[in-house]
């Protein structure tokens, strides 16, 4: 999706990250799924309020909404920031340790904003159109061919969890900066643990719909519950809606 994040939000994420990465003195991991030159910073609702508009996003939400469902939830928030000289990342599929026969429906669908332009000389997200539909996840570290998901600062790439794709290579010198924004099916276990994550006091600020996108509500009535009651009415108090049994 083109245009989908401002100019100056881009700026503003921009410029967060980089205090962030600053500050903690996050630097690469060093193995090669993560990469040697790349910079992750993982968990960001738990580091910077600005981070809150990123997963209740009007021009993203609505399209997660209807690939799973309303009851999604914020699977995991990040930063991916590829450096010169970056090797490209093993082809995978974002669902691919999920024990799901494939092909199946979307039990995760995940989206990668650009902050930068993002090229195939920089390390542009790499896809294997098509492949969510395959019965298989690709064999890791095999050689996959891929396409180059270039697009321009402020657009936004949105993915069903199983296709196959990777982060691209970096030939220069010019680091490609991205926010990882993955959401999965309301039924399903989260990649990054949001309740113990985000101390409960943050959480507490959020708005609701981000609250309810990490876990703080009822799945269809039922999935999550506490004593019948919604996990929300621990965080803050909040009243819930009878459990499915009950109405
Ligand atoms: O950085 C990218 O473009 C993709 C990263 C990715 O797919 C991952 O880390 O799971």
């Amino acid at each position: 999706m083109e245009d989908a994040i401002p100019a100056e939000f881009c700026d503003s994420l921009t410029e967060e990250l980089l205090r962030i990465e600053k500050e903690e003195g996050i630097v690469p991991a060093a193995n090669d799924f993560e990469g040697s030159r790349t910079v992750r910073i993982y968990n960001l609702l738990a580091r910077g309020a600005i981070f809150e508009r990123v997963p209740v996003h009007e021009s993203v939400l609505p399209i997660v909404e209807g690939v799973l469902d309303p009851g999604c939830l914020i699977s995991s928030l990040s930063s991916i920031s590829i450096g010169p000289g970056e090797a490209a990342q093993p082809i995978h599929a974002d669902d691919q340790l999920i024990g799901l026969a494939k092909p199946h429906a979307p039990v995760v669908c995940n989206s990668m904003w650009a902050l930068s332009d993002f090229t195939e000389a920089n390390g542009a997200t790499r896809i294997v159109p098509g492949s969510h539909t395959r019965d298989h996840s690709p064999a890791y570290g095999k050689h996959h061919e891929s396409a180059a998901a270039e697009m321009a600062r402020g657009s936004v790439l949105i993915w069903h969890g199983s296709l196959w794709h990777g982060g691209g290579a970096n030939r220069t010198d010019q680091t490609r900066v991205g926010i990882a924004m993955n959401y999965c099916a309301g039924f399903i276990r989260q990649q990054e643990n949001q309740q113990l994550g985000i101390p409960l006091e943050i959480a507490r600020g959020f708005s609701p719909r981000l609250r309810e996108l990490l876990g703080y509500g009822v799945y269809r009535g039922l999935i999550g519950h506490i004593d019948k009651q919604s996990p929300a009415r621990l965080l803050d108090g909040s009243a819930t809606a009878k459990i499915v049994w009950d109405r």
